[in-house]
């Protein structure tokens, strides 16, 4: 018994490890972004362990041995993440530079984004392994992510309160009305995305009017030329 429960603690752990190993990737990617650029493509990051109490459930529904090899193998979403981004090509983005890290392996993708469930429900989903490093072995432990807009996050949270209300038996007109705010979640998506493309132009024309300023260990930093015209008039009025 004592050894079974140190298996299951050493299992458990990896899962968290790995977890907190993403979670460290996610963050400096936000950080980075949010002191380097003007805004983060991640506006928030969470993150959950099954129990195992749940993964013994997924087990025997789904027919697998109850054993921790074979469950390692079979459930891969043990440890899960999930950003939630500004904007539908901030997904991919975000997509990109976690499968381009060298110790992150993709090992199966779902674009749900691109092809939307029947439900209405849109999301991409990775499934990464990540090596773990223990004082005694390096295990490989996989994370499944979940990226998806703001807009996605707030209708599958709902879908997700409905259908549990329901038991799974979601009446046909809530179906629909599902599906329907799923469709104008999407159009909310694509017009936001068009009106920030807009801003971010606007902004560049406007930086190519402005001077650039340099201090020294600072990067250059642009200032309208308007400004800077009434800052030289008023440090040149007389007292
Ligand atoms: P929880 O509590 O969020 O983890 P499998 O993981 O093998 O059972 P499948 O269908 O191969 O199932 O996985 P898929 O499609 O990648 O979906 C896994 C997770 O995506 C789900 O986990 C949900 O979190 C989310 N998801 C998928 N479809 C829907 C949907 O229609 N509505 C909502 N709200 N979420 C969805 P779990 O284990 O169901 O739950």
């Amino acid at each position: 018994m004592r050894e079974l429960k140190l298996e299951l603690t050493r299992f458990m752990m990896s899962y968290k490890f790995a977890s907190d190993e993403m979670l460290t990737k996610i963050n400096i990617l936000k950080e980075e972004f949010s002191s380097i650029h003007d805004y983060s493509p991640i506006e928030h990051v969470s993150s959950r362990l099954k129990s195992p109490e749940g993964i013994l459930k997924k087990a025997i529904r789904k027919g697998y041995p109850l054993e921790l090899d074979a469950i390692r193998d079979n459930i891969q979403d043990i440890a899960g993440i999930r950003i939630t981004c500004s904007f539908i090509s901030d997904t991919y983005r975000i997509r990109d530079l976690l499968a381009g890290q060298r110790d992150v392996t993709v090992l199966l993708e779902k674009d749900y984004i691109q092809e939307p469930k029947a439900n209405g429900y849109q999301s991409l989903h990775l499934i990464v392994a990540i090596p773990v490093f223990m004082s005694d072995r390096v295990q490989p432990v996989t994370v499944e992510i979940q990226i998806r807009t703001i807009a996605m996050d707030f209708w599958a949270s709902l879908e997700h309160k409905i259908f549990y209300k329901y038991n799974g038996t979601v009446p046909d007109t809530l179906v629909e009305d599902l599906r329907q705010a799923a469709d104008a979640a999407n159009r909310l998506d694509v017009k936001m995305e068009l009106l920030h493309d807009q801003v971010v132009a606007l902004e560049s024309v406007d930086a190519g009017d402005a001077d650039l300023f340099s201090f020294d260990g600072l990067p250059p930093f642009p200032l309208p030329k308007g400004l800077l015209d009434s800052f030289m008039r008023g440090r040149t009025q007389p007292e």
